[in-house]
């Protein structure tokens, strides 16, 4: 008998395809979780299908749904907060989140502030002051931005190692953050790759941090972040209290699981469509072959291979 622990996921839901809970929840449960599930939108697909419809959740029903689980009493051990489509939602996410730590000051929160990519907000503006609100509060122990949003919580632009390192030391400094985990970075030192930073935190505020070179897979996938999250949680969970190098194995094991699902869902799009899966982004056809091979990829979620290199950065 394997053992299971209560999580609650709060992002959002598509009918059809895999991001968000829809990305997370199945790895999450064939680790070992029980996943409760609080959606935060309802949409047919992803937005990036060029087209889309559907509900976002109220504040009224995400208060009526938090209500319901508190009055039955549900003790969570993880915490895992995603895509949250306004200032008004990801506000009561927040309170949600303290509320829980408040009951259970050991539950491992991870927080990914989902606000855009590439230079591209995909939520409303007013959601940046939230995020740094709820970060400034200290109750969140991990943070999985990339990029962009890291710029967006620090006020200024990542180009080079030196404005990398200013952005971690500040985000470390102002958010009390012990674990910060950039999903994925370009640097002007590290030409043709994607750089993946793990950073550290100690009780003293020494900051260690160490980076993971990833090879580029040229195609289109969505949900990724999401998948990477849902991974994180489970590994550090798993291995911070017994492991001093948790993070840095965790995001190890992490990379690992995930290049294979990514070379198995752009294999796959590859097979449907051709070598011109990029130029026809946006098509309806083109993103049904692009979602995550989230399910055929079902045996590779308790792989323990760590076939990347980390390098103190
Ligand atoms: O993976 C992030 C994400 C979350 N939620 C919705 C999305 C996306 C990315 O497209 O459309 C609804």
């Amino acid at each position: 008998q394997i053992e299971v622990h209560p999580l609650l996921a709060i992002q959002s839901h598509v009918v059809h395809g895999y991001v968000g809970n829809k990305s997370a929840t199945f790895p999450l449960q064939c680790q070992g979780w029980d996943v409760d599930v609080l959606n935060t939108v309802n949409f047919s697909n992803h937005t990036g299908y060029g087209s889309v419809r559907g509900t976002k959740i109220t504040l009224q029903q995400i208060k009526e749904l938090y209500l319901g689980i508190k009055e039955i009493g549900v003790n969570y051990e993880a915490l895992l907060t995603g895509y949250s489509p306004n200032d008004e939602i990801l506000s009561y996410t927040g309170e949600i989140g303290a509320d829980i730590k408040k009951a259970n000051p050991n539950c491992l929160w991870l927080l990914d502030p989902v606000m855009g990519d590439e230079g591209t907000l995909y939520v409303s503006e007013s959601v940046i002051p939230i995020y740094k609100e709820i970060l400034q509060r200290g109750l969140v122990d991990i943070i999985t931005p990339n990029q962009f949003e890291v710029e967006l919580l620090v006020d200024f632009k990542i180009t080079c190692v030196a404005t990398l390192k200013k952005a971690l030391l500040k985000m470390h400094d102002v958010y009390r953050l012990k674990n910060i985990v950039i999903s994925s970075l370009t640097l002007e030192e590290f030409p043709h790759t994607i750089i993946t930073v793990c950073s550290q935190s100690d009780c003293k505020g020494n900051v260690s941090s160490n980076y993971f070179q990833v090879p580029i897979i040229e195609s289109y996938f969505t949900g990724v972040g999401d998948l990477f999250s849902a991974l994180l949680i489970d590994r550090v969970f798993k291995y911070h209290e017994e492991d001093q190098e948790y993070l840095i194995n965790s995001v190890n094991e992490v990379l690992s699981i995930m290049s294979r699902v990514l070379l198995a869902t752009s294999n796959y799009a590859r097979a449907k469509l051709g070598d011109t899966v990029k130029s026809k982004m946006g098509s309806p056809d083109t993103m049904k072959c692009s979602e995550l091979r989230l399910i055929a990829c079902r045996d590779l979620y308790s792989s323990r291979e760590r076939n990347f290199q980390s390098s103190p950065l």
